[in-house]
């Protein structure tokens, strides 16, 4: 048996020579390098006691060994966990609990605060640091460079990703070998993507974005990127003439277009800006044509379902929709309770099925039965339509969740954390648009009588507990929450009252 994914970048791959990634730092690996160096921190997670279908939960910044250690992971048949840099301890007990890895891979610097948790979930720890440096690479550097890769079949798990849930707790979602290889051969035809193509890649690289839509499609075509460690809008603008191709969240293209030096000269090598995670304003479509000729093309995916739509790559690239569903994916709009048929064009749940869609949430049989229908369809809790054309439009959110900058926030998790406070009596957390993150977190607070409890306060005390992009970017106090007959929080009323509280602000 061969191993589905890693082989099937192997089935692509350019002469060893050529070039895979070119970091800020000025280093460079080439696709030679990958095969030897993944070879060797595969024989290390071996040496480690990491087994087939054991977890690896990796909190490291972005770096090439950290790809490398993906790969390695891939190859040596352990499930790749990656965590946001920005969680805290405390959200990382929860991961490590739920998830039981084998072994944590995180920062040198933070290996005295993760070692205790992980040991209390049975993990062993070892480090990875953003230049490369760690216990991790000095074991691997003492290894072989070839690696036999464990047999992994189509149904294998690849990854786990978490996701938070309207409930506040995080849901790890399993992504098999085909989910990914799937989703990454369907985005390099789709996309046009070839070994001659250059992409800028400045997003984090442990979501869905960032690690299998921008890194596995560049690993599938043989192509190579500018692998940029954190996102630098001026940067990305003096990179643009060395690149064939941008992926973004729509906040990289809204503080782009505040830079001076963006016009159609500095990107008339592009052939493709691509933007997804959030909904991208038509304006910011509009003024980006404007401005450099180019029309950005817009998708549609979630963590559970790898890709699921696209605007076409030669036909008309739609502002304010997220284009056709993908090849081999079928979607539906139903009806959110029922999940009956809609009429075409009425807005209703967005459903999905395909090689795409994962396979279930990690130790959560019933949270996965409740999100797919008896046909199979996963219930993506988007609503949206389809248009007379075919276009597919994201219409709103079926699930409380807001979306700021790209990262996902569920309200439900910050207000818990705000209620369990001292002077507090409840709270409502909303997303109210952001000239900048789209959304911006914002908390409704009712203090406790005769509490004078402080917005500083709030901030201060969930700071230590949840990371910092899921803190309010503003506290409000009101008397009373606006609730309807059932007693239920009219959180559209708060949208509505709130709406223009981040309009003044100048993005960037
Ligand atoms: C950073 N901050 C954020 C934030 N990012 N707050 C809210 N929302 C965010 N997204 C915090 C910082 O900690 C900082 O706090 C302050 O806000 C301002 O920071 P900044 O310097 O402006 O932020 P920056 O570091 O530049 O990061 C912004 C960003 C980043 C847009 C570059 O958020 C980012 O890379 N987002 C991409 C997320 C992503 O990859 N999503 C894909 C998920 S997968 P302070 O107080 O310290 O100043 C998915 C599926 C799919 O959704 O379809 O793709
Ligand atoms: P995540 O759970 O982090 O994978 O985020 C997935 C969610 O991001 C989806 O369920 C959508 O709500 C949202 N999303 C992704 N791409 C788009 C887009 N192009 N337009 C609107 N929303 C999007």
């Amino acid at each position: 048996m061969s191993n589905h994914l890693f082989d099937a970048f192997r089935a692509r791959m350019p002469a060893p020579g050529r070039l895979l990634m070119e970091t800020d730092d000025g280093r460079s690996l080439t696709y030679g390098d990958m095969l030897a160096r993944s070879a060797q921190l595969a024989h290390a997670l071996l040496q480690l006691g990491v087994e087939p279908g054991d977890r690896v939960a990796v909190q490291v910044e972005k770096s090439p060994e950290a790809v490398l250690l993906y790969l390695a992971c891939l190859r040596a048949g352990a499930v790749f966990l990656p965590l946001n840099t920005a969680y805290t301890l405390t959200e990382l007990g929860y991961f490590f609990g739920d998830a039981e890895p084998r072994l944590v891979v995180c920062d040198p610097q933070r290996a005295a605060d993760i070692e205790p948790l992980a040991q209390a979930s049975g993990a062993t720890t070892v480090t990875l640091g953003r230049n490369g440096e760690g216990s991790l690479i000095d074991q691997a550097s003492r290894q072989s460079a070839d690696f036999h890769d464990v047999a992994r079949g189509p149904d294998d798990l690849a990854a786990i990703l978490y996701t938070s849930g309207t409930t506040g707790r995080s849901k790890g979602a399993m992504l098999s070998h085909e989910n990914l290889t799937s989703n990454a051969r369907v985005l390099v035809d789709h996309w046009r993507f070839t070994s001659a193509d250059v992409l800028i890649h400045a997003l984090p690289i442990f979501h869905t974005h960032g690690l299998f839509v921008a890194t596995n499609v560049i690993l599938m075509a043989g192509a190579s990127m500018l692998f940029e460690t954190r996102f630098d809008p001026a940067r990305i603008v003096s990179l643009l003439p060395r690149a064939t191709a941008l992926m973004g969240v729509p906040t990289f293209y809204v503080r782009l277009l505040q830079q001076d030096g963006l016009n159609g000269q500095a990107a008339k090598n592009i052939r493709l800006f691509i933007s997804g995670s959030a909904p991208l304003l038509a304006e910011t479509h509009k003024a980006w044509r404007e401005r450099t000729g180019h029309s950005i093309l817009e998708r549609y995916g979630m963590t559970e379902t790898n890709m699921s739509t696209s605007n076409p790559y030669d036909g008309e690239r739609r502002a304010g929709t997220v284009g056709f569903p993908l090849p081999g994916v079928a979607l539906r709009i139903a009806d959110p309770d029922g999940g009956g048929p809609l009429a075409q064009g009425e807005v209703g749940m967005i459903e999905v099925k395909g090689a795409n869609v994962f396979s279930g949430y990690w130790r959560m049989p019933e949270k996965t039965r409740a999100e797919f229908r008896d046909d199979g369809f996963f219930i993506t809790g988007d609503l949206g339509l389809i248009d007379a054309d075919g276009y597919v439009h994201i219409a709103g959110r079926g699930k409380d969740l807001i979306i700021s900058g790209g990262y996902n926030i569920y309200p439900k998790e910050v207000e818990s954390e705000i209620d369990a406070l001292a002077g507090v009596s409840e709270s409502a957390v909303i997303g109210v648009t952001h000239p900048d993150f789209g959304e911006g977190v914002t908390a409704i607070v009712v203090r406790a009588p005769g509490s004078v409890v402080t917005a500083a306060d709030i901030v201060g005390a969930v700071a230590g507990r949840i990371a910092k992009y899921k803190h309010p970017k503003q506290v409000i106090f009101v008397d009373e929450l606006p609730r309807n007959t059932m007693g239920k929080v009219q959180k559209n009323v708060l949208r509505e009252t709130y709406r223009d509280l981040y309009v003044s602000q100048k993005a960037g």
